[in-house]
């Protein structure tokens, strides 16, 4: 039996995953799933506490155990950087809600909407690099002009499934190239961080603004923010409708 663990703190894309193993029945083929996710993650510890089909996991700590223990270890949006010593024993693949090497990093969709770049998703080998490594495929999304962070952000995820859907099994039988690309560029959580804070006086034009706006609205978080005058926090989302065709 193949071993495969995979680690992820984004419970909404694990559940699809699950979904998508269900479908394709890897276990009848010798496949055997095992998942963890990140033992800083508060609310996955509390609502996992006695669960036997998932477990808290420092890939920092553990490594040894890992590369002993499976064959193949994927990060679904885990937010641990894997050391060295584990993606140089063993194939570690990375499904990044990005289009490397653009915006590879934090939230690639807030950056893309803001600086233009292109947008989608990227399944690659680790290296020691944060989102870096051969690439295995990827897949664009367009960002329209009414989109917001989470608009684009679910054309991600979809993308992000298509390509699961189409290269798991390949994936697991090694039987896959890849290809490297430019350098690029990477945002951190601090310059998400930077962004959400408005300076009421910055001048630039129209267009720009309403695209940091639209960058910094995701749902229900509350993101952008100005300082008013007794020093309170304002928060600031956009709602964008397009006209009906
Ligand atoms: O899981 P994930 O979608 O992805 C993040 C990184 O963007 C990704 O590059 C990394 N590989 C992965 C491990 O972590 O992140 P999330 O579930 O924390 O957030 C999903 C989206 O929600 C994000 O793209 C933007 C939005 N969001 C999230 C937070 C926490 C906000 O707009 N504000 C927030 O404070």
């Amino acid at each position: 039996m193949k071993k495969v663990l995979v680690i992820s703190d984004n419970e909404g894309l694990l559940n699809r995953f699950r979904q998508l193993l269900e479908k394709k029945d890897l276990r009848s083929r010798g496949i055997d799933f095992e998942f963890a996710f990140s033992y800083f993650h508060r609310e996955m510890l509390e609502k996992f506490k006695g669960a036997n089909w998932i477990k808290p996991i420092n890939v920092k700590e553990d490594w040894k155990d890992l590369i002993v223990e499976y064959n193949m270890v994927f990060s679904l949006h885990c937010k641990q950087l894997f050391p060295n010593e584990l993606v140089s024993q063993i194939k570690c693949i990375n499904i990044h809600p990005g289009l490397n090497p653009f915006n590879r990093g934090w939230f690639p969709q807030v950056f893309s909407i803001i600086n233009g770049l292109p947008l989608g998703a990227t399944v690659h080998e680790i290296d020691t690099e944060l989102d870096h490594g051969p690439i295995i495929c990827q897949k664009e999304v367009e960002i329209e002009s009414w989109d917001t962070s989470l608009t684009a952000y679910e054309k991600v995820l979809d993308a992000e499934m298509e390509l699961l859907d189409q290269y798991l099994e390949l994936i697991l039988e090694e039987n896959y190239s890849t290809f490297l690309v430019k350098e690029g560029n990477l945002n951190l959580k601090k310059d998400f961080d930077e962004l959400c804070e408005l300076n009421l006086d910055e001048k630039d034009s129209f267009q720009n603004h309403i695209n940091k706006l639209r960058a910094l609205t995701h749902g229900e978080y509350s993101n952008a923010y100005f300082y008013d005058k007794n020093g309170k926090k304002v928060y600031v989302t956009v709602q964008l409708k397009r006209e009906e065709s």
